[in-house]
């Protein structure tokens, strides 16, 4: 039996991403385990929900920064485990999140590889997905603006910074990761796109039976 896959959903605050990993996972079951970053169930992930909800809640950038990555290193060998018994693994953000929304703030000193180190070890997923939205709907979209980082400006930083970092650590023509445009695509016009992605990656699931690292 082959180790399962690790794929992971990333994107910009409601490009549908939670609506995407729930619907992959469920097409997979009971063959696949969705983990959503950050993991608010946690003592970690408790103090990163106060950060995100409560803007008078305030902490050093460079503190939230590996609160997040610590909050992955948490279910780090849970993943492994779960992937080594030949279940898929689902996540709905994950390492690109965590260097995009921190180099976005434009501290000095935090730059792409000051936000990867922490993460330096953590297993590399098999396909990366981003979810794109090239319309300004997103802003308007209900509760948006409800928690930090939230807002139009900030999100167009995130963004570049994305980008700027799958180039960095992504290997080139490696086919790990895909884009996929959302922008005035249906949530079934959009799961089948993600479906047509991820059967080529399950389906070589003999080959490639070692794991990447970040
Ligand atoms: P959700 O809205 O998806 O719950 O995310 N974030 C997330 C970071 O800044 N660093 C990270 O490492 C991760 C995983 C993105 C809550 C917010 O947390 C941000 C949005």
């Amino acid at each position: 039996m082959g180790r399962g896959r690790l794929i992971l959903i990333e994107g910009l605050d409601r490009t549908g991403k939670t609506t995407q990993t729930s619907i992959l996972t469920d097409r997979l079951k009971p063959n696949a385990q969705l983990i959503k970053f950050p993991d608010r169930s946690t003592t970690i992930g408790k103090l990163i929900n106060q950060y995100l909800t409560d803007k008078n809640f305030n902490l050093p950038n460079q503190s939230v920064h590996l609160l997040f990555s610590a909050n992955r290193w948490e279910v780090a060998e849970n993943i492994k485990e779960t992937l080594l018994n030949g279940t898929n693994v689902i996540l709905d953000r994950y390492v690109y999140s965590g260097i995009a929304y921190s180099a976005a703030k434009d501290v000095d000193g935090m730059d792409l590889q000051w936000c990867l180190n922490p993460d330096k070890g953590l297993l590399k997923p098999d396909l990366t997905l981003f979810l794109t939205n090239e319309s300004n709907d997103d802003a308007e979209r209900d509760g948006f603006g409800e928690e930090r980082y939230e807002n139009v400006q900030f999100q167009k930083k995130v963004k570049k910074q994305f980008y700027a970092a799958f180039t960095e650590f992504e290997t080139p023509n490696s086919n790990t990761l895909k884009l996929v445009d959302v922008t005035n695509k249906s949530i079934e016009e959009v799961s089948e796109e993600i479906w047509k992605l991820v059967q080529p990656i399950l389906s070589n699931k003999e080959e490639n039976q070692e794991f990447s690292f970040f």
